[in-house]
């Protein structure tokens, strides 16, 4: 499905999920709402009915009640979508909502597409795009970290280092242009050192958001801790005993997990997924299936943010596969000692099956490696259009490197100006009035 930029028509849905339910929500939005909502709806107490205000009704067609229900009627500027909005609070009868929608449409609205609400609020200046990611994540999140997120973004709270960022775009190109622009008015030089500091700090805010959302976009799908290890180390125990589930098999005959299993949780607020996998073994007498087990565990790293390295202490301490693997994944891995009722732990943690104490010391760890792992100033931010971000600050890059060697102000303005268009994509601001008003104002052109 692509939306359409320019859609000028109305649009209606179900706002509520489908099915039988008490109330139902059925949405509209677009120029002919007003048209179309006085032509089906009959307020029960009063005869204009008021912005904003809950409305007993009937929807109503050649003298035929579809049904009794409230309406709010949201006017242009000061709805969601900025469009006329209304809203129907229906009996929650699918049969209703079916013919109230075909009523609308019969009108000349038309069925939305999946997100246009939301899409129509962007289009119109309401919601930047990471409000309207917090929207999305508010609907959909399944840890309290990000549903907190979600609404610290529709807030517009989470965007204060794009913001800034911009406002520096805005500054610079302003300084910059209004002395190519206006050559005979008496500006003076621009102060170079003070650009260069503050491009610096420009770029490494756009960094910082810029690399801090793939660990965000990881938090969002859970946080990832593969059980990796020899077989019959305990690893799906433990996954078990983590997850309170019995989503594994356990048995005691070597290489019985065979498919790779993910099982999601929540750990203080955070969304995890333990992963458990084949243990890891080498020798003559591995099965093809085996095989393609082990290979599948070790794809699974890839995607680790966490490796709980399980050793068993029942079996003789040979080299465990984790230490073999290379740097990157070493530093992810965390050797736990299980099963050490039956010999010597080797490892601060460690985990018996039925040691619950031992349990919360390895979940504790688990939440310290994902605190550490989060963006620093715990100000992430939620954006499916991070190569905006990133194409803003390699531009800032490339102006603070232009104007370091002396290159004419004209390539730098060209640089500015691409990473202001870049954010002005994420954040729907417009850069040309922007800078246009700034140096107007800052410079007192034309007095
Ligand atoms: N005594 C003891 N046995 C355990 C412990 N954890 C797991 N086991 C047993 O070890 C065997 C292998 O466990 P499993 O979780 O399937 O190991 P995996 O191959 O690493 O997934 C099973 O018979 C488990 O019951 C433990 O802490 N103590
Ligand atoms: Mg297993």
């Amino acid at each position: 499905m692509t939306l359409d930029v320019t859609a000028q028509d109305t649009i209606c849905a179900l706002a509520t999920p489908a099915g039988l339910s008490a109330i139902a929500i059925v949405r509209m939005s677009g120029p002919q709402t007003r048209h179309i909502h006085d032509t089906i709806f009959q307020p029960i107490h009063t005869q204009n009915q008021r912005p904003h205000v809950a409305t007993l009704g009937t929807i109503i067609e050649d003298d035929f009640e579809f049904d009794q229900c409230i309406s709010i009627f949201f006017p242009a500027g000061q709805s969601y979508t900025a469009e006329d909005s209304v809203e129907y609070h229906v009996h929650g009868n699918p049969l209703i909502i079916q013919r109230v929608l075909g009523l609308l449409c019969k009108h000349g609205a038309r069925p939305a597409e999946a997100g246009e609400f939301t899409f129509r609020a962007v289009k119109h200046g309401r919601l930047s795009i990471p409000q309207a990611e917090g929207v999305y994540h508010l609907i959909h999140a399944k840890s309290d970290t990000i549903h907190a997120q979600a609404l610290r973004q529709l807030h517009g709270l989470s965007e204060t280092r794009l913001t800034q960022a911009r406002q520096g775009v805005v500054d610079i190109l302003a300084e910059l242009e209004a002395r190519l622009d206006f050559p005979d008015e008496p500006i003076g030089r621009a102060d170079q050192k003070r650009i260069v500091s503050q491009l610096t700090q420009m770029a490494l805010k756009l960094k910082q958001v810029s690399s801090s959302a793939d660990l965000n976009e990881r938090l969002l799908c859970g946080f990832r801790v593969v059980l990796y290890g020899p077989p019959n180390a305990g690893k799906s125990t433990l996954l078990n005993m983590l997850s309170q589930t019995e989503r594994a098999i356990v048995h005691h005959q070597p290489g019985t997990t065979r498919d790779r299993l993910d099982v999601e949780m929540t750990l203080e607020g955070h969304l995890i997924t333990l992963i458990d996998v084949a243990g890891i073994r080498e020798g003559q007498d591995i099965s093809e299936v085996e095989q393609i087990g082990i290979e599948r565990a070790k794809q699974a790293l890839e995607e680790a943010d966490m490796i709980l390295a399980c050793e068993p202490a029942d079996q003789p301490q040979g080299e465990h596969p984790a230490r073999r693997l290379p740097e990157p994944y070493l530093k992810k891995c965390f050797f736990v000692s299980t099963k050490t009722d039956l010999g010597e732990a080797q490892h601060a943690l460690s985990c018996r099956h039925d040691a619950p104490e031992e349990l919360t010391t390895i979940r504790k760890h688990i939440i310290k490696q994902l605190e550490a792992a989060k963006d620093q100033d715990g100000d992430m931010l939620l954006v499916t259009q991070r190569e905006q971000v990133k194409s803003a600050y390699e531009s800032i890059e490339r102006a603070q490197a232009a104007l370091s060697t002396d290159m004419p102000s004209e390539i730098i303005c060209s640089e500015l100006r691409q990473a202001g268009h870049a954010l002005d994509k994420l954040l729907g601001h417009d850069l040309s009035a922007d800078v246009i008003e700034t140096i107007f104002t800052r410079f007192c052109i034309g007095k």
